[in-house]
């Protein structure tokens, strides 16, 4: 025990030294007390065309000066209450069961973080996910705990399935085909594509959101329906911190949109902040995050989308994704309704 005790006290005091001598980008005062960078160098940016609302919402918050946590809440409750919206909050298309189950993640400047997974009933996954993070000791409640959770807070009970979410649920109840590989994204509705979703519609989208406030501070949002017609129990990478999201406040955010499976593998959003921390601008590091899925899976690449985007404390941005028709939305003092086509590895879809 005492020999055991004694390792610990060296390897502590071993790793203390290593970081000193490092003397890296560790910092004793938190980023909070830095100097503020010039104001009107907010910026917000959102996975997808949804984002633009999304983010304007963000932005009555960012450009009057408030925090960026507060602006990714309320820019993420945006899609959440949209009915038009199939793939994030109310209205979003269902497992296999005919229930809808939802996952969301917030995480700050200071490696503060909340999510919650396989959610139901409750409407904005994302204000609770803030609850957990700001007021349990813990990171990510699930299910049936994450549900009690929220009524403890007084969020309301609610039926989140819709008459129209539940007529595409049976519609696809009459074949029963689970396809969530195939990539079926925007530019692709209409066509008829193999998702088994009314018209060849994609059966997944979420919203990830990147904000830094006029005092650089950083905060990521990110909240979905998940995968429709998925597997009871099934949770993507969205509620996963450093899969769906990720934000370290000395070095910029990322999140991820596209099958979860895949980024939850690569740890994503943490590896495309590593790699910004190694140098690489937001650009290279979405693409590099983007090649090591594609490396390892280089057939089933042809047919999956998975998206990163992606911004350091810089406010530059940068996204990739395997297949063409992702888009990123951004917004700061200059412009709020930008909307900006991703590169992309494939520039033909396969679907
Ligand atoms: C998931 N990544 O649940 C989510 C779905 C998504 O674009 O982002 N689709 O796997």
């Amino acid at each position: 025990m005492t020999d055991r005790r004694n390792f610990l006290k060296n390897s502590l005091l071993g790793a203390t030294a290593s970081v000193l001598a490092w003397g890296g980008k560790l910092s004793a005062a938190a980023p909070e007390s830095r100097a503020p960078v010039a104001s009107g160098a907010a910026r917000v940016i959102s996975t997808w065309d949804f984002g633009v609302a999304a983010n304007q919402a963000a932005w009555t918050i960012l450009g009057a000066g408030g925090h960026a946590l507060d602006a990714v809440e309320a820019g993420a409750r945006v899609p959440e209450a949209d009915l038009k919206n199939h793939s994030v909050g109310r209205a979003g298309y269902p497992d296999r069961d005919g229930h809808v189950t939802l996952d969301a993640s917030i995480m700050d400047h200071n490696y503060n973080c909340g999510a919650v997974a396989a959610i139901e009933h409750i409407a904005h996954p994302i204000s609770v996910a803030r609850r957990v993070m700001e007021r349990t000791p813990h990171v990510l409640l699930v299910g049936e705990g994450a549900l009690q959770f929220a009524l403890e807070q007084g969020f309301k009970k609610e039926e989140l399935l819709t008459p129209e979410s539940d007529k595409a649920w049976h519609e696809w109840l009459k074949t029963a085909k689970y396809n969530p590989s195939i990539n079926s994204e925007v530019h692709d509705y209409g066509k008829g594509g193999t998702t088994g979703m009314p018209g060849g519609a994609n059966n997944h989208d979420t919203i990830g959101m990147l904000a830094i406030d006029a005092q650089g501070r950083m905060a990521g949002a990110c909240t979905t329906s998940g995968m429709a017609w998925k597997m009871r129990g099934r949770v993507g990478d969205s509620p996963i911190i450093g899969a769906g999201l990720y934000v370290d406040g000395e070095i910029g955010g990322a999140t991820s949109t596209g099958v979860g499976e895949e980024v939850i593998r690569n740890a994503g959003s943490f590896l495309v902040v590593e790699l910004m921390r190694q140098g690489r601008s937001p650009q290279e590091a979405c693409k590099e995050a983007v090649m090591r899925i594609v490396k390892r899976r280089l057939e089933a690449s042809k047919t999956i989308q998975v998206g990163f985007l992606a911004m350091n404390r810089a406010g530059e941005v940068g996204a990739y994704a395997i297949q063409h028709g992702f888009s990123y939305a951004v917004c700061d003092a200059k412009k709020q309704d930008g909307l900006i086509p991703s590169l992309s590895l494939y520039t033909t879809s396969y679907s």
